[in-house]
């Protein structure tokens, strides 16, 4: 099998309620650029990473997969997934540019389609190529009620709901101006979904430390089940320093580029809930590598869902260190096979390929230029 072309595209896909914010973003769509690999067998991959939906950032991605990634890939075998993947992170022009970022993201599109070739060319779904076993169904918890845009009325309304649903986890941003309003809403929404549904906070490393200890001694009070990106997400020497400070579980990871990163936060003690998210990372070919490395310290692996989970159920189900996945459903209209829960936990994909296949309309309803 030969890859043939590469297709990129920018998606953006507007968000639950039309805006939403955390500590440091506020947004009205999810960008999602990436990439249509065809072959000469006629199977196509399709893969992506998950932006803020800004244009110009966008664009630098898409001409990064066309004009850095594509011509490296023509003509070659797509199932050398590993070894197409060291070339294009390894090729001399773009590592001395990259590494991380633009150029990170770019390749994780291009490998997740590649890995989604590979599983349709085994006609299989990914998380059974890659080992798991179709009586797995990995827990699932919601974030798509717990913005900071909310009013504390929402917030509590939508926790509820979302509890009343079958959801037995639930994150809630906080970071703002006033850690009190913070505290006041964590309450609120324990007071609201009982003891027994796990209760997570996400600052998206918007605090500096003295904040985050004073804050993250407060949340053992509610029974907080971790405590996300406190403070600056490169910050491993802080995040250690926040572990000894305090007795909730600290979740990092979504914004690490590599699993030396990974590495690094992990021998520090700074993290105990590790979350990968391939679509930064550089593709699945990385996360499975950063799974593995959290799973030789015996940490538990929760991926991040900037890909919307499409992709991340797979490796979920697939690996053993991974307990749980988040639940944020704005793309998953986009799809053929899109994630979906049921009483709290995942279904098990059953089409061949990563559950990335875009359905027809999603390209004319969403692209942008
Ligand atoms: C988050 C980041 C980007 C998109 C959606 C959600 C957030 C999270 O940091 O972890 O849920
Ligand atoms: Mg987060």
């Amino acid at each position: 099998m030969k890859i043939t072309q590469l297709n990129p595209f920018i998606l953006h896909v507007p968000v639950t309620g039309n805006r939403i914010a955390d500590s440091s973003n506020r947004i009205t769509h999810w960008g999602t650029v990436g990439v249509i690999v065809e072959t000469d067998a006629g199977l196509r991959g399709f893969g992506y990473t998950g932006t803020l939906g800004y244009g110009p950032a966008d664009r630098l991605i898409r001409d990064c997969i066309a004009d850095c990634y594509a011509p490296i890939l023509l003509g070659k075998d797509p199932l050398g997934v590993r070894h197409l993947w060291q070339t294009m992170f390894n090729f001399p022009g773009i590592r001395w540019v990259g590494r991380a970022g633009v150029t990170q993201m770019a390749l994780a599109a291009v490998d997740v389609a590649l890995w989604d070739i590979k599983a349709k060319a085994a006609e299989m779904p990914l998380w059974k190529l890659l080992g798991g076993s179709e009586t797995e169904r990995i827990e699932a918890y919601n974030t798509d009620g717990g913005w900071l845009s909310l009013s504390d009325d929402e917030l509590v309304e939508g926790a509820k709901q979302m509890v009343e649903g079958g959801f037995r986890g639930i994150k809630i941003k906080i970071g703002s101006p006033d850690p009190g309003n913070d505290l006041r809403r964590i309450e609120a929404v324990r007071h609201a979904i009982g003891a027994d549904v796990k209760l997570m906070v996400d600052a998206n490393a918007c605090w500096d430390l003295p904040t985050a200890i004073r804050v993250g001694r407060r949340l053992a009070d509610w029974d907080v089940f971790w405590f996300e990106e406190p403070i600056c997400c490169d910050d491993v020497s802080g995040h250690a320093t926040l572990v000894r400070s305090t007795d909730t579980a600290v979740a990092l990871g979504e914004q690490l580029y590599s699993v030396d990163a990974f590495r690094h936060f992990i021998e520090a003690g700074a993290v105990h809930f590790v979350q990968p998210d391939a679509t930064r990372l550089g593709g699945v070919t990385p996360c499975w590598q950063a799974i593995d490395l959290a799973a030789s310290h015996r940490l538990p692996v929760v991926c991040h869902a900037a890909d919307m989970m499409q992709i991340h159920q797979h490796l979920s189900i697939a690996h053993p260190a991974c307990t749980m996945l988040e639940y944020i459903p704005w793309l998953r209209q986009c799809f053929e096979e899109p994630a979906t829960v049921e009483g709290g936990r995942f279904l098990v994909p059953q089409m061949p390929g990563a559950a990335t296949t875009l359905k027809p309309d999603a390209l004319e309803r969403f692209a942008v230029s």
